[in-house]
């Protein structure tokens, strides 16, 4: 039998991910794609709903793939494509937007979130339906399984519901897709504020560790994490929040649990932990960036598999686009 469906994608929205990305989202994808018949994606129409530079947008699209396919995800073996390449999911976001309440779509807090600062005179109506756009990237390809962070998984439910609602209006069309929220250990907090998460916009660039960021920079943000007074190495993120992320990133990095590594630095200084945490990250992230680097050093090799995955895609979504548009009366 076929191995199961999985979707999931991220934004081209900055110049490299960051260390929070490749735990909570890339090394799990990795980790999948065995098991799964998988798309990844980059979701360049879900970046331009805040203001995108055109080149700047076009060179982050190409870091990115280079991140995916450096960091693991195998092009062979699962498709990955660029967004805007495959038609259908425009096309398809605007048949679910018919069928999407405007009550239901304000009830979304990513949207409120970040409406709060501008206010939502200053947003633009794509940031308002981007989970309906989402909505249609999962639908398009039968997924059955959409593995996201936390703050994701309303609008997987929203998928769910527009799935459920089109299929009981106008015949069964879509798969109803499940979240598989990902593992509640991958969230990784900024070094210099370890109560936030780490974000691509953070404030301050020592507390993210970017995975282009040189080796040597990577250690040196790692040396000068904030930590506490208190010098014993155990989790606790009430109180020390920054040895939790720091007991949290080598975990990931190495595959030891939180708890073994409390045995193990027991009676440590914070001096020798940082170090170890330093050497695990570099360790993992150097043959990142080089390989990174290397793929971006022939754009239009990169280019020309992006174009090859994103054919196979569009084999897939226009496919259910065309069913979607017969149940509707469309065709
Ligand atoms: P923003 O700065 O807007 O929050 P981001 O770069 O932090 O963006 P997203 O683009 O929202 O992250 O997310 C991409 C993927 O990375 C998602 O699957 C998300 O769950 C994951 N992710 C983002 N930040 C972290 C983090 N600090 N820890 C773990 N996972 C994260
Ligand atoms: N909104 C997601 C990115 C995203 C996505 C998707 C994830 C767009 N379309 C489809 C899973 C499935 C984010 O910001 N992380």
């Amino acid at each position: 039998m076929a191995n199961p469906r999985l979707y999931s994608g991220m934004q081209p929205s900055s110049g490299s991910l960051h260390l929070g990305n490749y735990i909570g989202a890339l090394q799990q994808w990795r980790a999948m794609q065995s098991d799964f018949d998988a798309f990844f994606s980059i979701v360049d129409l879900h970046a331009i709903t805040v203001p995108q530079a055109p080149d700047v947008l076009r060179e982050q699209v190409r870091t990115l793939a280079a991140q995916y396919i450096a960091g693991g995800i195998d092009p062979d073996r699962s498709c990955l494509y660029v967004q805007s390449h495959v038609a259908a999911h425009a096309q398809l976001q605007w048949l679910l937007a018919t069928i999407t309440g405007f009550g239901e779509a304000s009830r979304m807090t990513q949207f409120k979130d970040k409406t709060a600062k501008g206010g939502q005179e200053a947003a633009s109506v794509g940031l308002f339906t981007y989970p309906v756009l989402m909505a249609a990237d999962i639908l398009l390809y039968d997924t059955e399984v959409v593995p996201v962070g936390d703050d994701q998984k309303q609008h997987v439910e929203l998928t769910r519901d527009l799935a459920e609602r089109f299929n009981k209006r106008f015949g069964k069309t879509f798969t109803v897709p499940k979240p598989v929220i990902l593992a509640g250990g991958a969230r990784i907090y900024d070094l210099q504020a370890p109560e936030s998460k780490m974000s691509k916009s953070a404030d301050n660039d020592k507390g993210v560790i970017w995975l282009l960021d040189e080796p040597a920079r990577t250690a040196k943000k790692i040396r000068s994490a904030v930590t506490d007074t208190e010098g014993s190495i155990r989790a606790d993120r009430a109180e020390k929040p920054g040895v939790t992320n720091l007991l949290d990133i080598l975990a990931a990095m190495t595959g030891t649990p939180v708890a073994a590594l409390e045995e193990e630095f027991a009676g440590q200084g914070y001096g020798v932990f940082k170090t170890a945490v330093a050497d695990a990250v570099v360790a993992e992230l150097a043959p990142v960036r080089e390989r990174t680097l290397e793929l971006l050093g022939d754009p239009a090799e990169l280019d020309r598999l992006l174009d090859a995955n994103a054919e196979r895609a569009a084999e897939v979504a226009d496919a259910t686009l065309a069913r979607a548009m017969e149940a509707m009366g469309l065709r």
